[in-house]
């Protein structure tokens, strides 16, 4: 069995979690845990149902659930899932297993070669556009090792005493994108796994993506006074 947890992020996901149990590696891990962010569509009912505790939140946000997920496991790596069907099961264990090679930082990364992300029959892919500048932003100021291509996806894997050393602050949806940027200052090995990200199962978005896009450039402003500068210590 895996030393490691796989936490469920849960905000109104019955349907997701309903269509999706049945091919969640729960007997890989040692912890299997939801963080709830205040459902009330019956997810925490069904998980109970299954013996999947869940743990609440202070309040809401994406950044506080990974927070609270750390401090509610004692597993020594954490994988983060999201079941509202965007991300593919089969990838939990591929991402702990590149954990488990020495990797730092596993990201699903849903673009780059071998990938698929739900805008690819899209004219505009907006989303995409988006996401890959954030990405190429990331690398080019805080990045030295391979390219990462997707900085910002949730479906990730990390030790959980180096999330709490990374000492984060965002609150809502940016927060991937602060671990990835500081995890690039510190020198991570970061690795990629190439995703099929699939449609929402059910239920509504949480992420409207014009505040989500201006949040994450916040971050951005704000992780930038830490910048390596080439040469420099
Ligand atoms: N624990 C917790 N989970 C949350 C919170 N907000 C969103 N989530 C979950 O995070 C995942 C991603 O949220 P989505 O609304 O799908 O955001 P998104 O993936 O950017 O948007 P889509 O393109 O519609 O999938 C889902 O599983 C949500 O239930 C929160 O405050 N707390
Ligand atoms: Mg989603």
């Amino acid at each position: 069995m895996r030393d490691a947890a796989l936490v469920l992020l849960v905000l109104n996901e019955v349907e997701g979690l309903r269509a999706l149990w049945p091919r969640l590696p729960v007997s890989e891990f040692r912890e299997v845990f939801a963080v709830d962010g205040g459902s009330t569509d019956g997810s925490i009912e069904f998980l109970a149902e299954r013996g999947v505790p869940s743990v609440p939140q202070p309040f809401r946000g994406r950044g506080v659930a990974f927070r609270v997920a750390a401090e509610a496991s004692s597993a020594e790596r954490l994988i983060f899932f999201s079941p509202d069907g965007n991300e593919d099961p089969d990838d939990i264990v591929r991402l702990d297993d590149q954990l488990l090679a020495g990797s730092d930082l596993a990201i699903a990364r849903r673009f780059g070669p071998g990938a698929v992300n739900e805008e690819d029959k899209e004219l505009l892919r907006l989303r995409a556009r988006v996401n890959d500048t954030l990405s190429r932003i990331a690398n080019g100021l805080f990045h030295r090792g391979d390219r990462v291509y997707d900085t910002i996806n949730g479906f990730r894997a990390l030790r959980r005493k180096a999330l709490i050393d990374l000492d984060t602050s965002v609150k809502r949806f940016p927060i991937e994108y602060q671990i990835t940027l500081r995890a690039m200052q510190r020198g991570w090995k970061i690795t990629e796994v190439p995703t099929k990200e699939g449609q929402r199962i059910g239920g509504e978005r949480k992420a409207a993506s014009w505040p989500v896009g201006v949040d994450h450039l916040k971050v951005l402003a704000t992780e930038l006074p830490n910048l390596r500068v080439l040469g420099r210590p």
